[in-house]
């Protein structure tokens, strides 16, 4: 009776119910982080006095700030190396690959429960296991041993029928879903994969399609594990670790999605949204000047392989500049073996080291005005460091072929070789460090760049504060706290991270905050969508950012900004943000009464009148905003 969802919800369940909408607790065995977030979610370990992890697994990975201009990341990484050894966390070194390909090839188990403080976590729910993106605090949380504490998910079925025909990809599947669902209809929802299709698609394939739920702003979605994980595992030397895992047949859904993989299109997901999707043959002829390959979406054996077959005896288009970075080391040394590399190499291509590089704007900023295809998953303004650009998702297919001919290309009409080698078999785990046997004899290194957490302080009966911001529709995390090769640096340091908040929307957002004693956002629907970030919250939370008033919020922003002590409120009435100004005077009257009713009144003293706005907030939710954020909660109540 039971989907494969909530199958697995309920071995792990601690406390609620397998109901849609309800909060639930529930185990978790496997957490990783990476450098970005890492650093935080650390020293939250650390603020929480936890000597040894509780987890059966858990990894720090490094690979988002591997640029090191400066000393500021390599502080991070003697801090990372030496706090995971003292507190029996595994750790993947700078160059052994992105977290999501690492943790899928290594790591990830049918049947198991993994958080990630990245929203790409989900990439390892297509070994059949639930993998959930969180704040970098939750991850600390479980890591210590506490439940994860989430709303149970509606479960939609996406029905998968036929197969990938020359030159379509498992990102047309993600990217017909996107232009289907938005990149709000996964809110509260899982997608899990169905249907004889799932037969026609590979763990790389099924990898990308998990990976890029998360633009769905999906909890997670997944694939069942069967033979083809079986053989995956195989591969990985990992034949141990497979179990077969599907849904009940008689299993019952909240919704249905059907995808004939026979009748896809290759599509594109134009500036800058990943859900402003059109087929490629829309665009073809567009005059490409940058094409990347990469990223946790499309960065694993398979796609290497076939962007090889592509290139094979070809030289890129004089005007393009191309760039490959593979997933993880294991992935490199094995197109070493078979040859791609080299192939790479004789067609023009510029071969980065195995992170995240460009998809999270460390280098390869595009040109002025540039048109660049990338296979990733994120298009959102600035991201790429160029605001002028504009950015394409493409699969690796249309991005090799649009490399050859210059111009956006449509792969299935373009002769190439679908099959390639799976062999030789390549393990390669040298660069992940054991935590040590003798923990006590760990120095932890702290650096320069390494500050100490900010404190908030408790939550007031009443807010009075101005409107320092007004805000459109699906914000983003790259929005409110950038990323990119100027800021990600001070991750660790939040007083200077605050000065770049907002920093593409309204200048010295930080002075204004400052100015004015903190203030309340006023935003739109999907508030927050995209990454996992907490510094979306904690920068905020720094400055005196106390309530966000949006239409709607996306999941783990919402989860972040109650873990830091800001207030997430909602309109009753979505109208009434139109009658709200930057530098309105806004009072929350009476906090508390959200604990009886979750409808409160907020009055706008500049234009005298008021509004009924509500919280989607349980009791402890409630609590831990009223201490000033969890971290507080958590020290008050040990
Ligand atoms: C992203 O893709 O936006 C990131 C960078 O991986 C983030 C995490 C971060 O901001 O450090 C994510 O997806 O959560
Ligand atoms: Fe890294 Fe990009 Fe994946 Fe985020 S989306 S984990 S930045 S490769």
């Amino acid at each position: 009776m039971y989907n494969l969802t909530q199958k697995i919800i309920k071995e792990h369940l601690i406390k609620g119910e397998l109901k849609a909408g309800s909060p639930i607790e529930i185990r978790i065995d496997q957490t990783l982080t990476q450098d970005a977030t890492g650093t935080m979610a650390y020293m939250q370990l650390e603020a929480m006095g936890v000597d040894q992890v509780k987890t059966e697994l858990s990894v720090s990975y490094v690979d988002h700030n591997t640029l090191q201009n400066g000393f500021m990341n390599a502080d991070d990484h003697a801090y990372l190396q030496t706090v995971a050894s003292k507190h029996g966390i595994y750790f993947s070194k700078p160059g052994n690959g992105i977290c999501h390909q690492v943790h899928l090839e290594r790591f990830a188990k049918p049947g198991k429960t993994l958080i990630g403080s990245d929203s790409h976590t989900p990439t390892s729910s297509a070994m059949g296991m639930i993998a959930i993106g969180a704040g970098g605090l939750d991850v600390a949380k479980a890591m210590a041993g506490i439940p994860y504490r989430l709303t149970m998910p509606e479960v939609i079925e996406v029905r998968l029928t036929g197969k990938l025909g020359h030159g379509l990809s498992a990102k047309d599947v993600i990217l017909e879903l996107l232009r289907q669902c938005s990149v709000k209809g996964g809110v509260g929802k899982v997608f899990e994969y169905t249907g004889d299709g799932v037969q026609n698609l590979t763990v790389y394939q099924r990898a990308t399609i998990t990976n890029m739920g998360a633009e769905l702003g999906a909890t997670t979605s997944i694939f069942p594990s069967d033979d083809i994980t079986k053989t995956f595992l195989e591969r990985q030397n990992r034949s141990a670790d497979w179990k077969e895992l599907s849904a009940d047949p008689d299993a019952s859904y909240d919704g249905l999605v059907e995808i004939d993989l026979s009748a896809l299109q290759p599509m594109a997901a134009c500036p800058n949204s990943p859900d402003a999707v059109k087929n490629v043959t829309e665009l073809a002829g567009t005059k490409v000047d940058q094409v990347a390959i990469g990223s946790c979406t499309n960065s694993g054996y398979e796609d290497m392989m076939r962007v090889a077959n592509i290139l094979k005896g070809k030289t890129v288009h004089p005007n393009v500049s191309l760039v490959i970075s593979p997933g993880s080391r294991q992935v490199l040394e094995k197109l070493i073996e078979t040859g791609a590399l080299s192939t790479f190499i004789k067609a023009g291509a510029r071969i980065l080291e195995c992170a995240c590089g460009p998809c999270i704007g460390m280098g390869q900023s595009p040109k002025s005005d540039g048109i660049s295809l990338r296979t990733f998953n994120r298009n959102f303004y600035g991201r790429s460091g160029t605001l002028s650009a504009g950015i394409y998702l493409v699969s690796p297919e249309v991005a090799a072929v649009s490399a050859l001919t210059g111009t956006i290309s449509d792969p299935t009409t373009f002769d190439y070789e679908d099959s390639f080698d799976q062999e030789p078999i390549f393990i390669d785990d040298s660069m992940i460090l054991k935590p040590s046997e003798h923990p006590e004899t760990v120095e932890v290194i702290r650096g320069p760049n390494i500050k100490p957490l900010p404190q908030n302080t408790a939550m007031t009966e009443e807010i009075e504060k101005k409107v320092v911001i007004k805000l459109p529709d699906n914000i983003t995390t790259d929005h409110i706290a950038p990323a990119g090769a100027k800021v990600l640096p001070y991750r660790s340091n939040i007083e200077k991270l605050s000065t770049f908040v907002f920093m593409n929307n309204k200048e010295h957002f930080d002075e204004i905050c400052k100015a004015n004693h903190g203030g309340i956002i006023v935003a739109g629907e999907n508030y927050g969508q995209g990454s996992s970030r907490e510094h979306a919250a904690l920068a905020p939370m720094y400055l005196g950012i106390k309530a966000v008033l949006a239409k709607s919020f996306a999941r783990i922003h919402h989860a972040n900004l109650v873990n830091f002590g800001i207030l997430p409120l909602e309109y009753v009435n979505k109208e009434d943000y139109d009658t709200i100004d930057e530098m309105d005077d806004l009072v929350v009257e009476h906090v508390k009464g959200l604990y009886d009713s979750p409808v409160i009144t907020v009055t706008n003293k500049t234009k005298g009148c008021s509004y009924q706005v509500q919280a989607h907030l349980t009791k402890e939710d409630l609590d831990i905003i009223m201490e000033g954020g969890a971290l507080n909660y958590i020290r008050n109540h040990q």
